[in-house]
Parts: structure tokens; C-alpha cells; sequence
């Protein structure tokens, strides 16, 4: 079958994880890159040997030559970049979060369908494979009905240095990180239909909150709770690891801090070691992110490729982003807030 080409705009921090995950990826390639900073881009072109190289959006479709495009932009410019996509009529994946409001992220799911080409969020942390794994526990039946859960993301890591405008958003913990957990826990429990939640932020030197906690309905009758902090300082640093807690009418499922899964059910307590692998580019602690990079890499392949929708395309990730919105106005208006209202 013919090797997929891609185009990536955005040669950024993160970019880099992306770039050596296409590269390893089977059935594609990047042939092109873009960003509007000259220097960064000149950078990732020399050590990804990319030689199409565009400071413009615009100059890179007008060009053309590739099957897709990833967004790897932060959250303002990715309303126009994904619009600029569909109006071209490229398959596209985006990072998260996919906008900054609903309005602009229904919008662009919206000209995505309309163009009829697929859209997906690159929404990586339920690729993680220590949270595939919980998940493959959880569907197998093996603890029971789970009716409990809790998936909890507490760390004091300096993401500042790596990401300076974290520091400087209005919102920042809940849109950057808690977004995945909150999708985690989707994925875990099903959709949610409301969401109570209290923000704080602890650190001075930042403008947005940088400790969250959320309680969220779930349509199937789970009660799970999404918590997460940057302001959490423990003995030993677990970034960027999500733990969970599961409790089923047959048993519990725990993921702790170390990469342990522990499955405690009738037939005793099994302890599995759920550590990611730590690919050739990868720098631990930040594996378990590159290799769920790597992960949904594959299998927007195989999406696009199939025909199938990908598990985080566009009109589900809305989902995942009304819960940050529903979040945010449960937080401002202290009381719990219908899912409804956003979607
Ligand atoms: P960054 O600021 O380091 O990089 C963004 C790059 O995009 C910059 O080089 C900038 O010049 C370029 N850019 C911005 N607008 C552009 C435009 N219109 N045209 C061309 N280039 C443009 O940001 P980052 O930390 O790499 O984050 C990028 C995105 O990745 C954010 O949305 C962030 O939330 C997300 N992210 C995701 C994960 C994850 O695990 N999924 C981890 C970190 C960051
Ligand atoms: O995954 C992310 O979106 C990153 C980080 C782990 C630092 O929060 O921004």
C-alpha cells in the first residue's frame, strides 16, 4: 500500500515527539514542514532532514503534495489552520485542545464535515498503554460492574520551562492537562452528563489555576472523580504519570505511582509491572507520553486508511471539551453544571 504523506505545521516543543514518531510510524512519512518562526523551523528541518520547508500556511497548501496534515500549533491558531485544512480538503489531525471555546471548536468540526474529510484531536493520553491496559481490565469484566472511579494526575514538575505560556493563560490546568484526564475518564466510564468542580491556583508565579478537581456524572450511573495539580509536591516526582482508582462489584483495579497495575477480584490480587517502552528517541520521564504519541500516530493511519472514524475525532473530542468547559462554570458559579449546556 502506498506510504501516506503528511505535512506538519507547528515546529514546537512538542512537534519534536511527533516528528520521531512519523518517522518510526509504518505507512507514512512527513514531507513537509511549516512554522512561522524561521529558526525552529530551520531546526526541526535539519534533524528530520525534511527539506520542504514553509514559514506560511497558506504557501504550504497552496503547494500541496500531501495526504494529510498535522496541527502541532498551539490552541489560538487552530481554528484558522483547521479550517484552512477542510477549505483544502486534507484529512487532519489537531492537537489539544482543539480551541479555545466551544463555538470555535464546534466550527471546525462542523467545516471538517462538511468538506467531508476526517478530523482528529491528537488526544494521546488514552493511548497510554498503562491506561489501555486498566481498560482491556475493566472491559474484560473482571472486577465486575464498576460503579467508582477516580483518575488523578498530582505532580510538581516545572512544565513552565519547557511550555512558558502555561504560566501566562487565564486558564491553564484544567484546559492543558486536566483535558486529558477528563478524557480519560470517558474512556474509562463512559460519557459524562454532569460535572462539579473547584479550582484553585497555589503558585503565585502563574495566572491561571493550577489545582483542579471535578465530580463527574456518568451517563451509565459511575460516579468518577478527575483530579489534578502542578502545586503537588510528593517524595518522589511522579510526572507525567495519570494513577487510577477503579472499584467494581467484583473487585477493584489500582494503578499506582511506578507504572503497577493491581487487579484485586475473587480470584486473588494480580500485580502486573504496565511500564511503557522506552522507545529509541524517548527520555524518560516523558516516555509514556512519546510512545501514546507514537500510538495515535498508528492509528490515525489505519483510520485513514479503513475509512473508520478515530476514537478522538473531532465530534467526539466536543465531548471531551464540554467537560472543560462545564468545568470552568462549575468552578466560576459553584454548583454543578449539565454537560447539555455546552453541547
Ligand atoms: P510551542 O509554542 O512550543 O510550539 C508551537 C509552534 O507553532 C511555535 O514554533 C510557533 O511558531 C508555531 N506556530 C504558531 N502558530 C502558527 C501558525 N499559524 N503557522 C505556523 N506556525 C505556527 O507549543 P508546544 O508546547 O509545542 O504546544 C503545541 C500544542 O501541543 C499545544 O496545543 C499544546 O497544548 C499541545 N501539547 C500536547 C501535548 C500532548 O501530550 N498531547 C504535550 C504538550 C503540548
Ligand atoms: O500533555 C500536555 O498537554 C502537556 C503537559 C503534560 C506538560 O501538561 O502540556
Amino acid at each position: 500500500m502506498a506510504v501516506l504523506k503528511g505535512a506538519l505545521i507547528g515546529c514546537g516543543f512538542f512537534a519534536v515527539n511527533q516528528m520521531h514518531g512519523w518517522r518510526d510510524a509504518e505507512g507514512a512519512r512527513i514531507v513537509a514542514i511549516c512554522d512561522r518562526d524561521p529558526a525552529r523551523l530551520r531546526a526541526v528541518g535539519a534533524e528530520f532532514g525534511i527539506t520542504r520547508r514553509y514559514t506560511s500556511a497558506e504557501d504550504l497548501f497552496a503547494d500541496g503534495g500531501f495526504d494529510f496534515v498535522d496541527i502541532a500549533t498551539t490552541v489560538r491558531s487552530h481554528r484558522p489552520l483547521v479550517e484552512m485544512a477542510a477549505r483544502n480538503g486534507i484529512p487532519t489531525i489537531c492537537q489539544k485542545p482543539i480551541a479555545p471555546t466551544m463555538e470555535d471548536a464546534k466550527a471546525m468540526v462542523a467545516a471538517c464535515a462538511a468538506a467531508g474529510v476526517p478530523l482528529m484531536v491528537h488526544e494521546n493520553f488514552r493511548w497510554q498503554s498503562p491506561i489501555r491496559a486498566a481498560k482491556a481490565v475493566t472491559d474484560s469484566g473482571a472486577i465486575g460492574e464498576v460503579f467508582w472511579g477516580r483518575v488523578s494526575f498530582r505532580s510538581a514538575y516545572d512544565v513552565y520551562s519547557g511550555q512558558p505560556y502555561l504560566a501566562t493563560g487565564k486558564r491553564f490546568i484544567i484546559e492543558d492537562l486536566g483535558i486529558h484526564a477528563l478524557d480519560i475518564a470517558r474512556c474509562l466510564f463512559g460519557d459524562a452528563t454532569s460535572v462539579t468542580a473547584r479550582t484553585r491556583r497555589v503558585n503565585p508565579n502563574i495566572v491561571g489555576e493550577d489545582v483542579a478537581t471535578m465530580m463527574l456524572d456518568h451517563r451509565g450511573g459511575i460516579t468518577s472523580i478527575v483530579d489534578c495539580s502542578y502545586a503537588t509536591r510528593l517524595p518522589v516526582e511522579p510526572f507525567p504519570e495519570t494513577l487510577l482508582e477503579v472499584d467494581g462489584s467484583k473487585g477493584t483495579l489500582r494503578l499506582s505511582q511506578g507504572y503497577r497495575l493491581s487487579v484485586h477480584s475473587r480470584e486473588g490480587t494480580e500485580v502486573t509491572d504496565v511500564e511503557p517502552r522506552l522507545l529509541p528517541w524517548a527520555s524518560p520521564p516523558w516516555h509514556n507520553i512519546q510512545e501514546s504519541v507514537s500510538l495515535i500516530q498508528q492509528h490515525w493511519i489505519d483510520c485513514l486508511r479503513s475509512g473508520r472514524e478515530p476514537d478522538t475525532s473531532g465530534r467526539d473530542n466536543l465531548k471531551t471539551f464540554a467537560l472543560v468547559e462545564a468545568s470552568y462554570r462549575s468552578a466560576a458559579k459553584g454548583r454543578t453544571v449539565s454537560v447539555e449546556e455546552f453541547l
